[in-house]
């Protein structure tokens, strides 16, 4: 089944989906951007999460392309989806990291049970991938991708964004 996707101007830490996507750093111990906005607005509980999955699971950080849940903490959302994106210089442009970006947190979703995602932008701020090119890649793969995920909302900070991504559909 392929979700249905929508497309919102706005703030993902006040998405009502079951589950948002974070822009994060292999660190997965915060940042700024979307994933500084995420554990302001989201609270400790993020942070001890993550802390936690260093300790167990990634020792060394989670390497670009993949993706791990936590709880949400006070969001809206019950679960926050943690992935890195590639930067765009030091990847050279390559798409497939991008794409496993999208493809991983869909796949995590799933095993959450998450039927509604909300996605902001990967990579398209500090990591510096031309928003064109991340659009057509982020809508091109979640439609690509096998899930049961009902609804990807893809959250837009900023009107260009928001009119790039709403441009990928026909
Ligand atoms: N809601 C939705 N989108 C947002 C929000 C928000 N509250 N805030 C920013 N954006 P970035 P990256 C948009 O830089 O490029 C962090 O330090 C923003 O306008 O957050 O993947 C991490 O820890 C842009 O379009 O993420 C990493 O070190 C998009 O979110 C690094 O930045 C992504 O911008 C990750 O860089």
């Amino acid at each position: 089944m392929s979700p249905t996707i929508t497309f919102v101007l706005g703030d993902i830490t006040q998405q009502d989906t079951d589950a948002i996507v974070n822009a994060a750093n292999s660190s997965l111990l915060g940042g700024g951007g979307v994933d500084g906005a995420i554990h302001r607005a989201g609270g400790p509980d993020i942070l001890a999460a993550c802390r936690a999955l260093r300790a167990s699971y990634y020792g060394k950080g989670l390497p670009t392309g993949q993706a791990v849940a936590t709880p949400a903490g006070r969001l809206r959302a019950r679960w926050v989806i943690h992935t890195v994106g590639p930067v765009f210089q030091v990847s050279g442009g390559d798409e497939s990291l991008l794409a496993s970006c999208y493809r991983e947190s869909l796949r995590v979703a799933d095993e959450l049970g998450a039927r509604t995602v909300a996605f902001p932008a990967i990579s398209t701020g500090i990591y510096r991938w031309p928003v064109e090119d991340a659009a057509r890649i982020a809508v091109a793969t979640v439609r690509q991708t096998p899930t049961d995920v009902e609804e990807v909302r893809f959250v837009l900070f900023d009107e260009k964004a928001y009119e790039t991504f709403t441009s990928q559909v026909g």
